[in-house]
């Protein structure tokens, strides 16, 4: 049972934006001219935007006005210091390096930790993370608990490590070929799941043992430590604030896509606790990202990151943002629909493999709804299945992960009660027509994170290839 139910925004609205209404006559035209992918959709064919909570925040007046105050020097500007301040005073890490956004921290701490050869067991893969690994010369390991594929267990952490998995892997491979364990707070790709504190505490002990680091995505720290201080025993009475610096204590150092949790458009970084890490960071950070005062941002966009770091540990912003995740998530709860259980923090999950069970993954069953869901009503959301899994880097073969999934992703403070409700009604139509829905084909695969760029071709009824 969540502690706290009373969620309303501590926040008035002072700026509005209009949004784009279309007809369906219009909808389907954009989805075929799109390849039937959301990502190749146009922003102002879009009603209601729920492809990713990803840089798609509102900010506050206080970050607005903290762009006026951006020091846009080359080297030493006094905005990557307030950034350093925040840094360490909420998340407690010790060096950082600034970078234009997640995946670039991810590129250069892939660059500097992992050899060929090595392995990297991790919570979960996320494409991002996982490609910088295997283009490091790596090879994740999932190392999740199997509560986590499943999208019916109602288990509050699904986002733990199974330290059994972990313990198989080092007596396999040895410790030396484990740089580090890679812990994402929450898991994204698992449908927004949070770590349990306990979890991780027993995590650093056993990575102790062995001398194998923690490193951290922690792009949604603040909602991960949310749930334990809703959920976890012994935790209820402390702040998420606090909770957020203990998780951050517990690992060596860390990415962060400053885009969601931190409430900027633009930005990210990498933090370590580590001097020689950090030398090597800062030597990598210029070839890559900028220097390493800014790392690839202006003044303005860390000021506003440092703000936004304060805002996004308040008690009150993240209880207002999971609620409104969790309005949504009632609500098709209420309507029947299958979504991934517990609910996600960041966003709902719906369960395209339960939501379309005549389509066998193959004719990619998520990518398909979450096609229908915009020519229904113009929510746009994102496919989260086989095509996002991408292919083996060895042989070439396709994934078939377990859980084929469209995510809802909630922007923080854009959207309204009212608009849930839009989406809930959406999803529900949709749902009411699930019978006629035929899959997709793939007519376009890139090499690289195919989800984005993809184009696909409906399949028509009753065709061979629905196998
Ligand atoms: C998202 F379809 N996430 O959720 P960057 N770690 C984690 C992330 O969620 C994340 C990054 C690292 C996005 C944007 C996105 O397959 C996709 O700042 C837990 O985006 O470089 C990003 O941070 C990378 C969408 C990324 C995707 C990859 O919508």
């Amino acid at each position: 049972m969540a502690r706290s139910s009373a969620w309303a925004e501590p926040f008035k609205i002072k700026m509005v934006e209009p949004l784009t209404m279309t007809t369906r006559e219009q909808r389907e035209k954009a989805m075929e001219e799109a390849g039937y992918n959301t990502f190749l959709l146009k922003s102002e064919d879009v009603y209601i935007d729920l492809l990713t909570d990803s840089g798609t925040s509102a900010m506050s007046d206080r970050q607005w006005a903290g762009l006026m105050l951006g020091d846009e020097a080359y080297a030493g500007s006094r905005n990557y210091y307030h950034l350093e301040d925040a840094v360490k005073r909420y998340y407690g890490y010790k060096h950082l390096v600034p970078t234009h956004q997640g995946r670039g921290a991810e590129n250069i701490l892939s660059r500097i930790l992992i050899k060929p050869g090595d392995i990297v067991p991790g919570n979960m893969y996320f494409t991002t993370t996982k490609l910088h690994q295997e283009l490091a010369g790596g090879t994740f390991v999932d190392i999740i608990i199997d509560e986590a594929q499943d999208p019916r267990s109602n288990f509050p952490f699904k986002g733990n490590v199974d330290l059994a998995k972990l313990e198989r892997v080092i007596g396999e491979h040895g410790a030396e070929k484990i740089p580090y364990v890679s812990i994402a707070t929450t898991v994204n790709m698992a449908g927004g799941q949070p770590i349990a504190l306990a979890n991780l505490k027993a995590l650093r002990a056993l990575t102790a043992r062995h001398g194998i680091r923690i490193i951290h995505d922690m792009t949604r720290v603040a909602e991960n430590a949310y749930m334990i201080q809703q959920l976890e025993d012994g935790q209820g009475g402390r702040s998420v604030a606090e909770i957020v610096k203990e998780i951050c204590s517990l690992t060596d150092g860390a990415t962060m896509s400053a885009k969601k949790d931190a409430l900027v458009n633009i930005g990210g970084f990498m933090a370590t606790n580590e001097w020689e890490v950090f030398e090597e960071a800062r030597n990598m950070v210029v070839v890559y990202e900028g220097l390493h005062t800014y790392g690839g941002l202006a003044g303005r966009d860390m000021e506003a990151m440092a703000i936004g770091i304060e805002e996004s540990v308040q008690d009150d912003h993240i209880r207002a943002r999971v609620g409104q995740v969790f309005y949504l998530g009632q609500k098709l709860i209420d309507l029947g629909i299958p979504i991934v259980r517990p609910m996600g923090t960041h966003g709902i999950f719906l369960d395209a493999k339960a939501f379309l069970p005549h389509l066998p993954q193959t004719s990619f069953p998520a990518q398909a709804l979450a096609a229908e869901l915009y020519m229904e009503s113009g929510v746009r959301a994102m496919e989260r299945g086989i095509v996002s899994a991408g292919r083996d880097k060895t042989t070439g073969e396709e994934y078939r992960p377990e859980l084929e999934l469209v995510r809802l992703t909630i922007p923080r403070r854009v959207y309204t009660q009212a608009h849930m409700d839009v989406v809930a009604q959406s999803v529900q139509r949709v749902h009411e027509r699930r019978d006629r829905i035929t899959g997709l084909r793939m007519i376009y695969e890139p090499r690289y994170l195919r989800f984005f760029q993809a184009r696909f071709e409906p399949i028509e009824p009753g065709a061979a290839d629905q196998r």
